[in-house]
């Protein structure tokens, strides 16, 4: 079962929860899948996925790679869930660490997939740590990544109809990282774009 360890309502007024947990057991109405460009769901939690949800999954996502090419940071692809709890899959693609400019290929995977969950008319969505797994991105980076993300995202588009956004992690270590950064954030969120956030980032984490 999916725990909630904390939860905080922003300032836009959605409330925002870290969840310990598995991510396909999550019954919202979308879950964030971390994926590759080429949607081919082969390992973490893409398989996990579609594992729980069937293969429907992966053939949705070779449709939509036929039909639309190669998946970007900042235009996550969507399919249906199949057999999970959650109605909508949006597979955002997170940046592999030694690419370049992760941090913002990570903030635009976070919002594309705010963006997509709005266009998909949802008001509950649940996100995994996007890239701190096999594409290697530093845990406590990316959580100030997310997390700053989200809250920019609600900051900018008011008439979001998301209300609920929980981030769910399934391993203790990249659980305590969260925790961690996520109290370092509320203690100083004061800096409230991605530019003060990454400016300020390596003294947060000295
Ligand atoms: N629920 C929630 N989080 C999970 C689950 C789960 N069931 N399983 C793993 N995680 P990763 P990436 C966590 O490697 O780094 C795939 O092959 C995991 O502990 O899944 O973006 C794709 O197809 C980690 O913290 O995604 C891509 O090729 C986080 O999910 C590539 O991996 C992300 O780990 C994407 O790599």
């Amino acid at each position: 079962m999916n725990t909630v360890l904390i939860e905080r309502t922003l300032p836009t007024g959605q409330t925002l929860q870290i969840v310990q947990g598995d991510i396909t057991l999550e019954a919202v109405d979308a879950i964030v899948n971390a994926a590759n460009e080429h949607l081919a769901h082969g390992g973490g939690v893409a398989w996990a996925i579609v594992r729980r949800g069937g293969e429907v999954i992966q053939q949705e996502s070779d449709k939509w790679i036929k039909q639309h090419g190669l998946v970007s940071h900042a235009h996550p692809a969507w399919t249906l869930g199949g057999a999970l709890p959650a109605k909508y899959v949006i597979h955002a693609v997170g940046p592999v660490w030694g690419d370049g400019d992760e941090d913002k290929k990570l903030s635009a995977a976070v919002t594309g997939s705010l963006r997509v969950a709005d266009e998909l008319k949802c008001s509950s969505i649940s996100m995994p740590a996007i890239s701190t797994g096999i594409f290697g991105f530093p845990k406590d980076r990316a959580a100030g990544i997310i997390l700053s993300s989200v809250d920019q995202y609600f900051a900018k588009v008011q008439e979001s109809g998301i209300r609920q956004i929980r981030i769910v992690l399934f391993d203790v270590s990249s659980l305590q990282v969260f925790v961690k950064v996520w109290q370092k954030y509320i203690s100083k969120n004061n800096k409230t774009t991605l530019a003060d956030w990454i400016d300020g980032i390596d003294e947060l984490f000295s």
